[in-house]
């Protein structure tokens, strides 16, 4: 078996939420890794044989092993590292609570975002940013709860924690649907609670450096766009079939 600090590899791309989560979880643990920024539109070699099943990033790979699935990821992170910081909370209640929000995040808040991003109509797109709405108000509810609980900055308490990761790798895109399309997804009108979160996760120290800047992901945007246009102007080329 490996040693802990050995042979840590991310494959990633700079811009993908899921990818960030983990290089965040890394950094919180003060793990030192090799980063292999990935082509999506042109897959590695060993991206398709470390993750065959589904293609994507991020992967990590400890010791030779491969371990795909970001929350995965993040979960095997926080167990083999499992010295203090800690990512999921201690109490088993708390760990379902936590998992039941970052599930919540990859299930509702994320197809919504990417939907914007990828609409093919103005109608589609409005509706796709009244479903992300929709899960913001519910992220913010839960933070309410959180913050009156025991009036902590994040989440996972006075640090970022699971949910944090979850919701935060996101935030470059948020804003580049805000640059992109004017919808404000996090906004100190509609989720004052999350739109002070958000400027706090950016700031600390393991996601620096890491979060990119919401240019890169209108420029990601933008690409994506045009091969969803593509695709529809073309019945002979599936270019759709990459997921972000
Ligand atoms: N559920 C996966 C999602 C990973 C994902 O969608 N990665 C995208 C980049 S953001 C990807 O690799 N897409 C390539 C493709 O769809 O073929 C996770 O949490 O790791």
């Amino acid at each position: 078996m490996a040693g802990k600090d050995d042979d840590v590899k991310v494959l990633g791309v700079v811009v993908s939420p899921f990818a960030i989560r983990v290089r965040i979880a890394l950094n919180i643990k003060g793990v030192s890794y090799e980063y292999v920024e990935e082509d999506i539109f042109n897959k590695s070699e060993l991206l398709l044989t470390s993750n065959p099943v589904h293609k994507k990033v991020p992967v990590l790979i400890h010791g030779g092993k491969p371990i795909s699935e970001s929350l995965v990821i993040v979960q095997y992170v926080d167990e083999v590292w499992a010295a203090a910081p800690s990512v999921l909370p201690a109490d088993p209640y708390d760990r379902a609570v936590a998992r039941f929000w970052a599930a919540y995040i990859d299930n509702n808040m994320v197809p919504g975002m990417v939907g914007v991003l990828r609409a093919a109509t103005e109608e589609e797109r409005a509706a796709k940013a009244d479903e992300t709405l929709a899960a913001m108000a519910q992220l913010e509810k839960a933070f309410a709860e959180v913050a009156a609980k025991n009036g902590k900055p994040f989440f996972g308490g006075d640090s970022v924690g699971y949910v944090d990761l979850a919701l935060g790798c996101n935030l470059h895109f948020l804003e580049a649907i805000r640059r992109l399309h004017g919808v404000a997804l996090v906004d100190a009108g509609k989720t004052p609670l999350l739109a002070a979160w958000a400027e706090r996760f950016v700031q600390v120290e393991a996601a620096k450096g890491v979060v990119p800047d919401a240019d890169d992901a209108v420029e990601f945007a933008r690409k994506i766009q045009a091969r969803v246009a593509a695709a529809a102007a073309s019945t002979a080329a599936n270019y759709t079939d990459i997921q972000c």
